[in-house]
């Protein structure tokens, strides 16, 4: 039996014209695909005690618990999932590949190294996404991988991301449902280059080699993810907004929204129109920036919601896959997971919620008053009621309640450690 305030709700929204069963209809469609990399701080797991270095990304914090192997990290995962409503997937990088201790070159992975991943994926009915992980190792520490100026160093990396693209598709076909596979690389200088092109047309050549092989694309689809500036990397990066979008654009690929890769006064949501016009399908790395690409746990703010309000209005849906990239040592890393995935299906359902066509009609009929006021109007309609009924639907703990859990979790499992 629905609550007593969701029939509210209901009610409050069927008079705007919007009907909250068909939202919640299509938010349980829609599956987010989470990052493993909150649980640990993008350290992984091919040696004892791996920490993120390099690659000018960052993970500020010492909270206590951080999953120091795979099993603790699934184990975690699975308690933020027990959190979070609705079906969703699991986003890995290479170095989460489990090798048993033994000493595996990255360019050598295959899917071998990820079937412990993909059983417990499969168990748990998740599908997942790839990257491959050009950071944190020897041959990345002069910041440069696929654009690096010696072909030796370039040929690794190159053979790295095919290594990637094949597990992928590996784990798309043997999951049933397809793998997204992301290219990022931290190319870049510190301080301005005397040459900005050279490197660009290796990247370019790389990736070519990268990309050479067709592969299924029910089982696999490849992205490339640019960005503004790294630390240590702040005065040019090779992969840039321009170089990948016109990349993507060439060879048809997915392109990668992150939502920290921008200057902090550009708004993600207006690219997503744009791009999808001319790319196939998008990947989106949900994130928050503080002053600066610092990845903080994703809100229910504004920057969030009007994500999600181009998704939906734009009817992408289908061509979006939307991901979280976000990473803060400085809370209970469960809590992390679990605070930002909620808030990214609740962005998500926010959107569903909006009375688009009134919307629509009054900018249609030169009405810009009225479509300022409804906008503004719909803000205070009773969303809470529709996001706990899903909660409760969905048989997770509803309103704060989970918080208390991840409490308990945190007394008898992650203290321990
Ligand atoms: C880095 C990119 C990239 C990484 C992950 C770990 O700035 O956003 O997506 O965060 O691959
Ligand atoms: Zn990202």
């Amino acid at each position: 039996m629905p609550s007593q305030s969701y029939s509210f709700a209901l009610e409050s929204y069927a008079r705007v014209g919007v009907d909250t069963e068909l939202a919640l209809a299509a938010l349980a469609r829609v599956p987010i695909s989470i990052h493993c990399w909150q649980g640990d701080d993008v350290g992984g797991f091919e040696k004892p005690n791996a920490v993120l270095s390099g690659g000018g990304i960052q993970a500020t914090g010492n909270y206590p618990g951080k999953a120091r192997t795979i099993d603790e990290l699934r184990s975690d995962f699975q308690k933020a999932l027990s959190l979070i409503p609705g079906k969703h997937r699991i986003n890995l990088h290479a170095c989460y590949a489990d090798l048993g201790g033994r000493k595996v070159e990255r360019n050598e992975y295959t899917v071998a190294h990820f079937q412990s991943w993909i059983d417990w994926a499969g168990a748990l009915g998740l599908g997942m996404d790839f990257n491959p992980t050009c950071f944190a190792h020897p041959k990345a520490d002069s910041g440069f991988t696929l654009s690096h100026r010696d072909a030796g160093i370039r040929r690794f990396w190159v053979e790295h991301c095919i290594a990637s693209r094949k597990i992928g598709a590996a784990i798309g076909k043997k999951l049933g449902k397809t793998c997204v596979t992301n290219v990022w690389i931290p190319d870049g200088y510190k301080d301005t280059p005397a040459d900005r092109k050279g490197p660009r047309e290796r990247l370019e050549k790389s990736l070519d080699a990268v990309f050479a092989d067709a592969l299924n694309p029910k089982h696999n689809l490849d992205a490339v993810e640019s960005k503004l500036f790294g630390i240590g990397a702040e005065s040019y990066t090779v992969g840039s907004h321009e170089f990948y979008l016109s990349y993507a654009v060439k060879h048809q690929k997915l392109y990668c929204l992150d939502a920290g890769h921008y200057h902090p006064t550009e708004q993600l949501a207006d690219k997503i129109s744009s791009v999808l016009q001319f790319v196939p399908e998008i990947l989106l790395h949900v994130s928050r920036g503080v002053r600066w690409d610092s990845d903080h746990v994703v809100l229910f703010d504004d920057p969030t919601r009007a994500i999600m309000e181009e998704v939906v209005r734009g009817g992408f849906l289908a061509r979006t896959h939307i991901g979280l990239d976000y990473f803060d040592a400085s809370i209970n890393r469960v809590a992390a997971w679990t605070i930002g995935t909620r808030n990214a299906l609740k962005c998500l359902l926010a959107a569903l919620l909006e009375p688009t066509k009134t919307l629509r009609a009054a900018e249609i009929a030169g009405d810009h008053t009225g479509r300022l006021a409804l906008m503004e109007e719909a803000k205070s309609l009773p969303f809470g009621p529709v996001w706990d009924e899903y909660c409760r639907r969905k048989e997770v703990p509803v309103g704060g309640a989970w918080l208390e859990e991840v409490r308990a979790y945190e007394r008898d499992v992650l203290s321990k450690r």
